[in-house]
């Protein structure tokens, strides 16, 4: 099943290898070879909180983002345990940000370390592409010392299941002609969008990967999953016909609040949370945009500071998620003998509601 409406395009993805680690063995050379974790604190085993990413070493030990940092530690016990330095990250990722804009007719950041890149008009052909996705990983070694992985395709869904592919280091280039083919043996999974859930409820009909997908009854999926039994009818086809979009000049929407008096009352300072994600709410309604980054700021008395975030595996504009990410993150940093002074929520990695629509 071909596109022909679809004009054609070259676009890339690239994502940045191990990122946050990546950075950290960067800066202390004595790190290369050896399992690093970037997380909370283990606290020999006994520490709460998560991973949130590790070096391909820690991974051979089976150590994930995302997984409890106690279980990470009964993985690997002797890793390097790292606390998250989001600002060197956050200037890092601008720097690496700053070279990829220069290389493409259109650029769009997506969360920290990733990036789509519209290349039609660089690259006549997909050999043309690759000499310049090469380019780009050269140009990101010498600038930055790190090393990245891209994917090269006809659209965005094809570029980001490609960068994936092939990691760390790596370089995947789909031609259109071949895009199905590179599709098929995949799991439904690697499509955006499909979480867990649907992929559950994929495999109930007999649906594991991206082939099973495509050569489904698409009325029977609409009837199954709606408007997402759709799409995802047609990004099992490899049809994506979402832009590149540079983003508008709205980075985040944030509100804090100081407290009257520093409080250790959970109940007290959950309910200021709660009323501020409602005002983000708003105006993420008033400004008709979605987010998938939620980061949340606490104050503790005497000005210690710490801001944690999380991003979404989906763009939303509810209420109900703001609500929830902000108390989880939130729940961590709420200690009887700790007194709160500020609190603080923000939304980020924006994207425009009107034009989300016509992602297929
Ligand atoms: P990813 O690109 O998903 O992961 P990565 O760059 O660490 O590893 P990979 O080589 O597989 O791309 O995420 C980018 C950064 O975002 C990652 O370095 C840390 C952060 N992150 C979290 O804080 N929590 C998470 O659950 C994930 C997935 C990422
Ligand atoms: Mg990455």
């Amino acid at each position: 099943m071909r596109d022909m409406s679809e004009k054609r395009r070259i676009i890339f993805h690239l994502d940045m290898d191990h990122f946050y680690t990546a950075v950290e063995e960067r800066e202390r050379p004595e790190y290369a070879g050896k399992p690093v974790i970037v997380g909370a604190d283990p606290k020999e085993g006994k520490g709460r909180g998560v991973v949130h990413t590790c070096n391909y070493e820690a991974r051979k030990f089976g150590v994930r983002s995302g997984m409890p940092i106690s279980k990470a530690w009964k993985l690997c016990p002797t890793a390097i345990y790292l606390q998250p330095n989001f600002e060197l990250y956050i200037q890092v990722s601008s720097e690496v940000m700053t070279i990829l804009r220069n290389f493409a007719d259109k650029f769009e950041q997506w969360g920290i370390d990733e990036a789509f890149l519209d290349m039609t008009s660089r690259a006549k052909d997909y050999g043309e592409a690759e000499v310049l996705a090469r380019q780009i990983k050269r140009e990101i070694l010498e600038r930055e010392r790190l090393t990245c992985s891209i994917g090269v395709g006809p659209n965005k869904l094809v570029a980001k299941i490609a960068s994936d592919f092939q990691k760390p280091n790596g370089l995947t280039v789909v031609r259109e002609e071949d895009v199905e083919k590179f599709l098929a043996p995949l799991s439904v999974r690697k499509l955006l969008w499909v979480g867990r859930k649907t992929e559950q409820k994929l495999a109930e009909i007999g649906i594991k990967t991206i082939d099973d997908l495509a050569h489904y009854d698409p009325t029977v999926l609409t009837e199954n999953f709606g408007m997402m039994g759709t799409q995802m009818y047609l990004m099992a086809h490899g049809i994506d016909r979402s832009e590149v979009q540079e983003r508008g000049e709205i980075k985040s929407i944030s509100r804090e609040t100081t407290f009257e008096e520093d409080t250790a009352d959970a109940t007290i300072v959950l309910n200021v949370l709660d009323k501020l994600s409602e005002e983000v709410h708003e105006e993420v309604l008033s400004q008709n945009i979605h987010f998938r980054t939620v980061t949340v700021k606490i104050r503790y008395e005497h000005f210690e500071t710490h801001t944690r975030g999380k991003t979404l595996p989906f763009v939303t504009d509810r209420l109900q998620d703001i609500k929830r990410t902000a108390r989880a993150l939130t729940q961590p940093y709420l200690k009887p003998d700790r007194k709160i002074r500020l609190i603080g929520i923000r939304v980020s990695n924006l994207v425009s509601a009107k034009k989300q629509k016509t992602l297929v």
